[in-house]
C-alpha cells in the first residue's frame, strides 16, 4: 500500500463525483448511517457544471425540472430564475446543496482517480488518485458522469499551435478574452453551437469548423413569472410524480397520435407548438418520428425550412443543413442565435467535408483552399461519451481483470449498475441506462435510490459481495440493442453509437426504451431481492 494510504477502518462506500448523481448519492448515503467518502477530480462540486463554464452553456431541460425532487424544502425554497437554467446558475444552485447538507466535508476535491482495484480475499475496493493517496471501502460508485471524458482532435500539427487553446469542456473559470481575436472554433454539436453566437459577438473575427452539421432548436428561454413561480411551486410535487415514470423523467410526453395519422395542417401546428416549446422537446412531436422515417422527414423538413428561413446565404445555409442522418438521431441541439451568426460580416463557416483541415500551423489552420490566421483555437470537439469516464480509470475487478479488456467487445452492464466480474461496484448513468436521454436530476436520484437500497440489503444481510450475474447482464445488454434497432437512432454515426471515438465498439449505449420503463425494470429487480446479483 502506498505510504499516503487511509489506515484503520475502510469506509463502506465511496462515491466518485460530485456532480448531480454524487452529491446526493453521498447526501443519502450519510443518511443511511453509513461511512461514506466522495472523491472528485475537480477543486470543488458541480460535475458537468463545474467544468463546462464555455459562455453561452445552458441545459436544454427546464431548470424547475432540472433540479433535485428529493427535499421537498430545497424545492420550495430555491427559486429559478430563467425557464432554461445558464451554467453558472446551476453550478450556484449545486453549491447551495452542498452547503445545505453539508457535503463538502464528506469529499476529497482535486483527487482524480486513476486506479481502483478489488480484492477478491477482503472483498474491498483499493482506490489510487493521481496525487498518489489511497483509500479502501467495501462499495465504489462510479458517479464519473456521462460526458466528461474531453477528447483533441488528432489534426496533423494541433500541438504546434502557438496561440491560446481551450476546450468547452475545461473553460477557463476566470473566462477568456476575445475581445478582438481572430477565433477558430472546431466542433458544431451541442457546445460549439451554444457557445459560437457569443464568440461571434466578442470576436474580430469568428471561423466555425463544421464537420458534420447538427441540427438546432431555438431555446425560448425568458425569466420566469412571479405568477409561474407560485403556482409551480403549489404543484411541485405532482409534477414530479407525472415525471417519476415518464419517458425522459420530465412532465412532457409526446403527441399520442402518430405523425401520419394527422391532417397536414394538425402536424404543422403540433411541430410549430413544439418548436416555441424548445429545448429537446422537439425530439419528441410525434411518437413515431424516431421509428418511422417517413415521420421523421416530415418533422426534418419542418425544421430545414427554419433553417432556410433564417441563413440568408442559402449556400451556407446547404452547408448548414444536415444530411446524414435522420433528424433527432443524433442529439439535437439547443441555440441562441446560431443560425442568424452566420449572417455577420465577421463570422465564416468551413465545411470540412469540402474542405479538411490539411494542418494547422503555430498561427493558424491550412485548408486544401486557404490558409486561415488565428488568435485562439476553441476545441468543441465532444466527449469519449459514456463509457470514457470508466475506461480512463485503470478498473480491475475479481481475478484482477481489467475492466478495458472485458469491454473490448463493447461494454456490457446489468441495468447500467452492475458489471460481472466487477462486485461491489456500480456505475451510476450508465451504459444501458435512459441517462443522456432523460432529465438527469430525477435520473440520478433514481439511480443512488437503487443502489443505495442494494447496498442497505446486503448489509442487512450481512452479504459481503454483491455482483451482477452474466447471464443476466447479457441479456440486457441485448434488449438495450434490440430496442434501439427497432428506431432510427442506430442509423446515425453519433456519440451514442460510439462512433465518434476512433477504434471504439459500435454499439447503442443508452437504453431507449424510456426512464418510466427503466424504472419498472428496476424496481422489480429489488422488490424480488435482486435474482439478478450472486450476493456471496
Ligand atoms: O460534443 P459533440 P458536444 N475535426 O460530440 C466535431 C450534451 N451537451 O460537446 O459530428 C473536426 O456533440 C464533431 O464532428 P462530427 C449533449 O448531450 C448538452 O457538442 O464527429 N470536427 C462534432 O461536430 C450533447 O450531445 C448541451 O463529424 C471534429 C463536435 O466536434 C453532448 O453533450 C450543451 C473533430 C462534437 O460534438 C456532446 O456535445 C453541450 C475533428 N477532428 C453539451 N472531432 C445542452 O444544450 C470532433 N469534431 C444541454
Amino acid at each position: 500500500m502506498h505510504p499516503s494510504a487511509e489506515q484503520g477502518s475502510p469506509y463502506d462506500v465511496i462515491i466518485i463525483g460530485a456532480g448531480f448523481a454524487g452529491l446526493y448519492g453521498v447526501h443519502q448515503a450519510a443518511r443511511a448511517g453509513l461511512n461514506v467518502l466522495g472523491l472528485e477530480a475537480g477543486a470543488d462540486v458541480g460535475g458537468t457544471w463545474f467544468w463546462n463554464r464555455y459562455p453561452g452553456a445552458r441545459c436544454d431541460v427546464e431548470s424547475v425540472d432540472y433540479s433535485y425532487s428529493f427535499d421537498e424544502d430545497l424545492q420550495q425554497s430555491w427559486t429559478w430564475t430563467e425557464r432554461f437554467a445558464a451554467q453558472p446558475e446551476i453550478l450556484a444552485y449545486l453549491n447551495h446543496v452542498a452547503d445545505r447538507f453539508s457535503l463538502r466535508e464528506r469529499y476529497r476535491f482535486e483527487q482524480r482517480v486513476g486506479a481502483a482495484r478489488f480484492d477478491d480475499a477482503s472483498c474491498l475496493w483499493t482506490l489510487r488518485t493521481e496525487t498518489g493517496a489511497e483509500y479502501r471501502s467495501r462499495f465504489v460508485v462510479f458517479a464519473t458522469g456521462c460526458l466528461s471524458a474531453p477528447i483533441k482532435p488528432n489534426i496533423p500539427g494541433v500541438e504546434t499551435f502557438a496561440g491560446e487553446e481551450i476546450f468547452t469542456a475545461q473553460w477557463p473559470e476566470e473566462g477568456a478574452c476575445l475581445e478582438g481575436k481572430r477565433v477558430g472554433v472546431i466542433g458544431t454539436g451541442s457546445s460549439g453551437i451554444q457557445v459560437s453566437p457569443i464568440i461571434a459577438r466578442q470576436a474580430e473575427a469568428l471561423t466555425v469548423f463544421q464537420r458534420s452539421p447538427n441540427f438546432s432548436v431555438p431555446i425560448p428561454n425568458r425569466p420566469w413569472t412571479e405568477q409561474e413561480q407560485t403556482q409551480i411551486r403549489a404543484t411541485y410535487r405532482q409534477r414530479r410524480e407525472k415525471s417519476y415514470y415518464a419517458p425522459a423523467a420530465t412532465p412532457h410526453a409526446s403527441i399520442q397520435t402518430k405523425a401520419l395519422d394527422l391532417t397536414a395542417q394538425e402536424r404543422e401546428e403540433a411541430m410549430q407548438d413544439r418548436w416555441s416549446q424548445g429545448g429537446v422537446l422537439f425530439n419528441k412531436v410525434f411518437p413515431d418520428q424516431n421509428s418511422d422515417l417517413t415521420a421523421n422527414e416530415l418533422v426534418r423538413d419542418f425544421a430545414v425550412a427554419k433553417i432556410r428561413a433564417k441563413v440568408e446565404n442559402q449556400s451556407v445555409a446547404d452547408d448548414l443543413i444536415p444530411t446524414d442522418h435522420p433528424i433527432g438521431t443524433k442529439r439535437i441541439c439547443t441555440d441562441s442565435g446560431y443560425y442568424e451568426m452566420f449572417n455577420r460580416p465577421n463570422v465564416a463557416l468551413v465545411n470540412l467535408r469540402r474542405e479538411p483541415i490539411l494542418e494547422i500551423t503555430p498561427t493558424g489552420a491550412r485548408t486544401g483552399e486557404r490558409f486561415i490566421e488565428l488568435d485562439t483555437l476553441v476545441y468543441a470537439t465532444g466527449f469519449d461519451a459514456m463509457t470514457g469516464s470508466l475506461l480512463r480509470i485503470d478498473i480491475r475487478g475479481s481475478n484482477d481483470a481489467r475492466l478495458g479488456e472485458v469491454w473490448a467487445d463493447g461494454p456490457v452492464t446489468y441495468l447500467g449498475f452492475g458489471i460481472p466480474g466487477f462486485p461491489n461496484m456500480f456505475s451510476i448513468n450508465s451504459v444501458g441506462t435512459p441517462s443522456v436521454m432523460a432529465n438527469m436530476a430525477l435520473h440520478s436520484e433514481q439511480q443512488l435510490d437503487w443502489v443505495l437500497a442494494l447496498i442497505a440489503h446486503s448489509r442487512a444481510g450481512n452479504i459481503a459481495r454483491v455482483e451482477a450475474r452474466e447471464e443476466a447482464a447479457v441479456k440486457w445488454t441485448d434488449h438495450l440493442m434490440e430496442v434501439a434497432e427497432g428506431t432510427l437512432f442506430v442509423k446515425a454515426n453519433s456519440w451514442y453509437m460510439g462512433a465518434n471515438v476512433e477504434g471504439k465498439k459500435r454499439v447503442f449505449m443508452p437504453y431507449i426504451g424510456g426512464f418510466g420503463n427503466y424504472r419498472r425494470f428496476c424496481d422489480e429487480e429489488r422488490d424480488n431481492g435482486y435474482p439478478s446479483f450472486e450476493l456471496g
